[in-house]
């Protein structure tokens, strides 16, 4: 039994030796192979294998037992019917030549092959994981040559032999460690040849030099670049036989810096011109190889062209010279705000426009820590000096908001502060000096004024002119009217005027009717009280919410103050200046009148006022309650 024993060990060695023969030899020739010729030469492989495995086999009651059962499966497990035919073909051929029962061998082979293919369809669909892949092929190879030395050799009527179970048992392991082999052995090469791919088609220059400074490897692009229809042209050269010597040597120079210090040479710039003669911008990276010694074995390098950042680059940088330029030149004050509130951008002008608190505004302060500044040094005229949280949470939430203002500083000076948000919610401000705008303004508005005053204004006497006296009594009426309130019209002439003209000449009659102007705006009492010129030495006075005693007097007072002036009129009968004064009053018995007829009833107790003798003050009278003594017919 020892020596059977031996002969299966024996059988192993040759199915591993085969095995590691494909898998180092066989495969890496035939990988670039079709599938079909790579599936049969594995067949050929396995089939050589099974030969000399029945050559090592133990040969027993016209039966060999050996491993070739393994070699079978494998050959229809890895590289399917192409493999399992071919393997079994020879193995057939073989066996047969040697004779004893060729049926059984046949139907074992076959068998065999079938199981392989059989697994392999069966674990792929699953997905099954390797270890469990290779598991099942072992146990299904064990349990088939079990199986198939019990029926084959029951069906013949031979008993079974005592060596079927051990040689199935070292079937099932060889098949075991064979196809684990196999299997790990894929897929360490499927992730080398990743690893080559990624490396070989990579888009930036990938290189590998060995210590003597020639290429071990180069990538697709490094090749193409150089002229080489391929990188496997390019492995034993150095830099001196593809490019200029002072090139290759200045390479030569840094590369062996790398190599001796094992130092990298990381992201070097340089501006070199290609074959092409195309001057093209190069980032280049060198690092040193080390074995698991720690011995220097070679460098790797990765060189990236950037032109095109490059460009981008100087374009960005160009077009911010400009940018900072026009910020610079222009005389708007510049800021930018992110959405948080904090300054990270502004102009030297925005900085003078605000110079008590031009320190605080420096990109990394917040809109509120200025806007403080701006309340502590009273920078701006409005911003509260204690308590002035809510107005700077106020303004700082104009930031968020299209919008436009005027603020003055202490300084007089007017800005104009424009915000604008962008869709970052950020905020842009602009801020421009408006102060000469502001000054035109207000000129105007003064100018304006003035122009309304003259337009109203008696130019004689400074009091309301008769136009802006119309319309004021029309309006004060109707106000008088909807109030349900008294109003009183004054009808003032002065007395002798012609005389006095005659005796002391127009010019000192101008003076006196101003005179008179004086005393009439004196003895109005309330600001609603409106005196007028009303032409000639001829003034009125709106009393508005006077009833007729008021309008009495306010109109004795005036005509009482004039008289006590004692202005010299010797062509009078009462030898100083006088006035007389007719009055008229709306109440609610004389609702429905108009201004006419106001004015009207004021001329005629003026005119009962002089005919009285002058230097009084006269009521109007309804005909029915006028005395009959001394007055108009
Ligand atoms: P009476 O007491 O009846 O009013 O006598 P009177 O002389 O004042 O008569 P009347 O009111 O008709 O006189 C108007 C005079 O007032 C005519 C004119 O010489 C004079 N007068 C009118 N307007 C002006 C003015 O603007 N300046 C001057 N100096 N005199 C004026
Ligand atoms: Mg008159
Ligand atoms: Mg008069």
């Amino acid at each position: 039994m020892a020596d059977h024993w031996q002969s299966l060990v024996a059988n192993l060695a040759v199915v591993a030796l085969f095995i590691s023969a494909w898998v180092h030899v066989g495969q890496p020739l035939a990988a670039r192979w079709p599938r079909i010729w790579r599936s049969v030469s594995f067949g050929l492989v396995m089939g050589l294998g099974a030969v000399c495995s029945i050559l090592l086999a133990i040969p027993l009651d016209g039966a060999f037992f050996d491993l070739r059962f393994s070699l079978m499966a494998l050959a229809g497990f890895f590289g399917w019917w192409p493999a399992a035919i071919i393997a079994a073909a020879i193995t057939l051929v073989f066996r047969m030549s040697l004779g004893g029962q060729v049926m059984t061998a046949a139907i074992g082979i076959c068998a065999a092959g079938t199981t392989g293919v059989l697994v392999s369809m069966f674990t792929r669909r699953r997905r099954v994981p390797l270890i469990g892949r290779a598991l099942i092929l072992a146990l299904a190879v064990g349990v088939v040559s079990l199986g198939l030395s019990y029926i084959l050799r029951l069906s013949i009527g031979s008993t079974v032999s005592p060596l079927s179970f051990p040689v199935a048992v070292t079937n099932m392991l060889a098949t075991l460690l064979c196809a684990l082999f196999i299997l790990r052995n894929r897929e360490v090469v499927r992730e080398r040849d990743l690893f080559r791919a990624a490396f070989i088609e990579a888009p930036d220059f990938q290189y590998v030099k060995n210590n003597d400074a020639r290429f071990a490897a180069v990538n697709t692009r490094v090749a193409t670049y150089n002229g080489f229809a391929s990188p496997s042209e390019m492995i034993g050269l150095s830099d001196f036989e593809i490019t200029s010597t002072d090139r290759a040597m200045q390479l030569m120079l840094g590369e062996q810096k790398v190599l001796e210090s094992g130092e990298a040479l990381l992201d070097q710039e340089e501006l070199l011109v290609g074959p092409d003669g195309k001057a093209s911008w190069y980032l280049t990276s060198k690092v040193a190889l080390h074995n698991p010694d720690g011995d220097v074995i070679g460098l790797a390098g990765v060189t990236r062209d950037i032109t095109a950042d490059k460009h981008l680059k100087q374009e960005v940088v160009e077009s911010r010279n400009k940018l900072d330029y026009v910020l610079s030149e222009i005389t708007d004050g510049i800021a930018m705000f992110d959405k948080n509130g904090v300054l990270v951008y502004c102009n030297e002008q925005y900085r003078e426009f605000f110079p008590l608190t031009a320190e605080q505004r420096h990109p990394g302060a917040t809109i509120r820590q200025i806007l403080r500044a701006v309340a502590e040094t009273q920078e701006q005229k409005g911003a509260p000096a204690h308590d002035y949280e809510k107005w700077v949470e106020e303004i700082a939430d104009t930031l968020r908001f299209a919008n436009e203002q005027e603020v003055q500083l202490h300084d007089e000076r007017w800005l104009h502060i424009r915000t604008r948000p962008t869709s970052e919610g950020a905020a842009l401000v602009v801020v421009s000096e408006v102060t000469k705008i502001k000054q035109a303004e207000s000129a105007l508005l003064s100018l304006t004024e003035q122009l309304r005053l003259l337009a109203t204004t008696d130019g004689m006497t400074g009091l309301t002119n008769r136009r802006a006296f119309d319309q004021a009594l029309e309006g004060e009426m109707s106000r008088a009217k909807r109030a349900g309130l008294p109003l009183s019209l004054l009808l003032i002439d002065v007395d002798r005027f012609k005389a006095y003209n005659d005796i002391y000449g127009h010019q000192a009659g101008d003076e006196a009717l101003k005179t008179v102007a004086t005393c009439l705006r004196e003895a109005l009492k309330r600001p609603g009280d409106i005196a007028a010129r009303y032409g000639g030495e001829e003034f009125v006075a709106i009393l508005p919410n006077t009833d007729e005693d008021g309008a009495f007097f306010i109109a004795d007072a005036f005509r009482e103050n004039l008289r006590a002036l004692g202005l010299p009129h010797t062509g009078s009968e009462k030898s100083v200046l006088t006035a007389s004064v007719g009055i008229a009053v709306i109440d609610e018995r004389y609702t429905g009148m108009n201004a006419t007829e106001l004015i009207r009833r004021a001329d005629e107790a003026l005119y009962n006022a002089k005919g009285a003798g002058r230097d009084r003050v006269t009521g109007w009278r309804a005909r029915s309650e006028i005395r009959p003594v001394g007055l108009r017919a």
